[in-house]
């Protein structure tokens, strides 16, 4: 093949969010739009890992993925990359792709030096829905900030980039290494199975035997949503092959471009399949199953449900972090001294750390800011209000990973007791979780898709109301005389421990003597206007209040929140999109 300099221009508004840039299909399908962002992402990495590199490229599947990746193929190519890993239609769920940047050996005994996941994560999928881009590092996790700042910065100011015109596109869909020649020597595309390293990873992590014998009780039910994400690829050989599970028990297990016309988000609101069957919506005759989980559309968030019961993300994390070195082997030998957690999260994690004397980190909303904190060695497990739990055994939040924790402290917590006459549930392990530790009752208010100006407006005055604590509580007692004062508030502010870097304004805090929180952040990770999320918290150590309904036990924080924030006056919303 040959390399061909194609002249271009900027385009505005390339800047990585959350986690990545998420765009619609037809911004993306714009001239260059995709080309403009992946040569100043190669303009931003040192040289040694472009030229002669491995690099992965795969996603979630969704529409324009499979564009994408013969486009990044040819650009790849034309910069002097030495071979892209690709999985066979291109799909690898974001676990995948971290484990497989850090497992996976060629045959020549190169590793990955990076990856460009293609992925809008939980946004709908679809030629009049999002696509997404991101790359990840040597390390397996998402670019830094000092990357990302970089690669925002080159696409402002880019005027050509490099392609493989005459590179022919590479059937994707069938496994197996194409070799190609150019001027600078041979390129490669290598097709493989996108389940397999993954599948060998888990079962160095967890005991798979346990988890069989406790998925083949007669007492034990189980039920796995794909909403139609990657996910797909993952749970038959998971659950069905490896560990037995009925296929029955898979829902939405076959990844689509549009996630079947769906909202691939693992939560109570849009995985509704698996929330009505678990006995959580629509009311059925049929005795739903013991377990429940979905993945959303990269797999790397999960939702856990028992029977009739749903698990927040801020306890799950806890729990897990409570029974890891009993129930999984990864962790026998003791968790690495420190659990964290995104800030918006609840504290429920906290309490666990403190309780098995771990030191913890609070780090802002994103996965990337965990990675650092475990390349040190100072972090085991970790985990977000949004669904997503994970570890240090890759980079990024893992679904299936969360899945198979969960199973692991059923089986442990079941292991003597797989014959009896009663299983010990997912309600009485968050229900006895409670009891040691307290609860911390938790909601998230999504706003979406509002006026961005508006919602400018809105955190802005939420930071200036900050100024005055005790006009704050003043209003705040006219509106709710019960709830405690408001003790500080500020902008969250952090500051690496490792490498000292300082992110600034990552949401606005508002926190109370009696250890509620009032959160609000604007999301990084929509594509069209703005997304305001407010995230309520309160903790409850009396045992005896500790069975409340959630709602119940916050609708005073609630309201405190929507008409302390004027959100009905800013955005003209008077509910949230989603609140889970
Ligand atoms: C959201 C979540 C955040 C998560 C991020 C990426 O970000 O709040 O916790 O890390 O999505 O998850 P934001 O900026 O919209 O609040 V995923 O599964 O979309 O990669
Ligand atoms: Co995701």
């Amino acid at each position: 093949f040959s390399v061909t300099k194609k002249e271009t221009k900027p385009y505005e508004g390339q800047k990585p969010g959350t986690s990545g840039l998420r765009k619609k299909v037809t911004v993306f399908q714009q001239p260059h739009y995709l080309a403009n962002f992946v040569q100043s992402t190669f303009n931003a990495l040192p040289a040694d890992q472009v030229k002669g590199a491995t690099i992965v490229v795969s996603g979630d599947g969704r529409y324009f993925s499979k564009d994408a990746v013969q486009i990044i193929a040819k650009m790849a190519a034309a910069n002097g990359v030495r071979r892209v890993w690709v999985g066979q239609d291109s799909l690898l769920s974001t676990p995948a792709v971290s484990a497989i940047i850090r497992e996976r050996i060629s045959a020549d005994g190169a590793k990955a030096t990076g990856a460009f996941i293609l992925t809008a994560s939980h946004n709908p999928g679809g030629p009049t829905e999002d696509f997404g881009i991101k790359y990840n590092m040597g390390n397996g996790g998402p670019a830094p900030e000092s990357v990302t700042d970089k690669i925002f910065s080159n696409t402002k100011t880019i005027t050509e980039y490099l392609i493989a015109e005459d590179l022919p596109n590479v059937d994707i869909s069938v496994i197996g290494v194409t070799s190609f020649t150019g001027p600078e020597g041979p390129f490669d595309v290598d097709v493989f199975d996108s389940a397999t390293d993954y599948i060998k990873l888990m079962k160095t992590i967890f005991d798979f035997e346990s988890i069989k014998k406790l998925l083949a009780s007669p007492k034990f039910s189980f039920c796995f949503d794909g909403l139609h994400g990657v996910a797909g690829a993952y749970a038959k050989r998971m659950f069905v092959d490896e560990l037995g599970a009925s296929e029955s028990s898979l829902l939405n297990c076959v990844p689509k471009e549009d996630f079947g016309g769906g909202h691939p988000d693992p939560n109570l609101t849009y995985a509704k399949e698996l929330v009505d069957r678990m006995g959580l919506g629509k009311t059925s005759n049929v005795e739903p199953p013991e377990f429940g989980a979905a993945a959303d559309g990269d797999a790397d968030r999960n939702m856990v449900l028992g029977k009739r019961f749903f698990v927040t993300p801020s306890d799950s994390v806890a729990i897990i972090a409570a029974n890891a070195v009993q129930s999984i082997p990864y962790f026998a030998s003791g968790l690495k001294g420190v659990a964290s957690r995104s800030m918006p999260t609840s504290a429920a994690l906290d309490v666990v750390a403190k309780n098995l004397n771990l030191k913890f980190f609070e780090v802002p909303t994103g996965w990337k800011f965990f990675g650092n904190l475990m390349d040190a060695g100072m972090c085991s497990v970790c985990g977000e209000e949004s669904f997503g739990t994970g570890s240090d055994h890759i980079r990024e939040k893992d679904g299936i990973w969360a899945v198979l924790a969960w199973l692991s402290i059923l089986a442990y917590k079941n292991k003597d007791n797989l014959g009896g006459d009663k299983l010990v549930t997912v309600e009485d392990i968050v229900l006895q979780h409670w009891a040691t530790y307290g609860r911390h009752y938790y909601t998230r208010y999504d706003y979406e898709n509002v006026d961005a100006e508006a919602a400018k407006e809105l955190m802005a005055n939420l930071v200036k109301m900050q100024s005055s604590l005790s006009d704050v509580n003043k209003s705040i007692k006219e509106i709710q005389p019960t709830v405690a004062d408001v003790v500080s508030a500020d902008e969250f502010e952090y500051k690496d421990p490792v490498d000292g870097s300082v992110s600034k304004h990552q949401g606005i805090r508002y926190l109370f003597g009696d250890g509620s929180r009032l959160v609000f952040r604007l999301s990084g990770t929509g594509s069209v206007g703005a997304t305001i999320r407010i995230y309520i918290e309160q903790y409850e150590k009396d045992s005896s209040k500790t069975g409340r309904a959630s709602s119940d036990a916050l609708s005073p924080l609630v309201d405190v929140a929507l008409k302390f924030s004027k959100i009905k006056e800013y955005t003209g919303r008077s509910a949230p999109t989603v609140i889970t």
